[in-house]
């Protein structure tokens, strides 16, 4: 029995081992097609009016549940990002910027300007800044934004952002 016992924990060992821990963020830095480069520290974050979301399963990309977030508070990333000085002047073409959000292991995800600022998408993409009654400078995948309205929840369950690069489609090649 004991021998059993050494062995499994050796296995979990093994297996969590494995598994390697994602960095935690303190601020992320705005840049690319942008006039100044801004950061946003754990402190700024926590400037930004932050209210309650609903509970969230997250997915994988075959739709199984992985997780339940609890208890969590957050504040709008087109709150954030509204006063971001875009590389262009004509408002119409702002349709042609899209953001790369790259965490800590450089996992990244897209979300394009109409998305953040001008689709109902952009309502519930939210910096996290409580779970499970956690404050942000506790949490552990911080900083963590979430997207709670996908389909799969965990394609864009972005742990640990260190920074988001602006960019603008690029020019059809005649
Ligand atoms: N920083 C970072 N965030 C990430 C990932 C990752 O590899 N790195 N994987 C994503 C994917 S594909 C899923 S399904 C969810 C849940 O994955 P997990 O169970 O490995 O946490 O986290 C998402 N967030
Ligand atoms: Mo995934």
């Amino acid at each position: 029995m004991k021998q059993l016992i050494t062995i499994m924990l050796m296995l979990l060992c093994i297996a969590t081992r494995g598994q390697k821990a994602i960095e935690a963020t303190n601020e992320f830095l705005v840049t690319g097609a942008v006039t100044n480069e801004l950061k946003f520290t754990l402190a700024a974050i926590e400037r930004s009016p932050s209210g309650p979301i609903p509970d969230i399963v997250i997915t994988n990309h075959k739709g199984e549940p992985r997780d339940t977030l609890k208890q969590l508070k957050g504040v709008l990333v087109k709150d954030l990002l509204k006063d971001i000085p875009l590389k262009e002047d004509n408002l119409k073409r702002f349709s042609e910027f899209y953001f790369t959000f790259v965490a800590s292991d450089q996992y990244k995800v897209v979300y394009s300007w109409n998305e953040i600022f001008n689709s109902p998408t952009g309502n519930h993409i939210f910096i996290v800044t409580s779970i499970n009654g956690e404050a942000l400078q506790d949490m552990r995948s911080r900083i963590l934004v979430v997207t709670p309205t996908d389909f799969k929840t965990g394609r864009r369950f972005i742990k640990c952002l260190s920074k988001v690069v602006v960019s603008r489609a690029e020019q059809e090649q005649p």
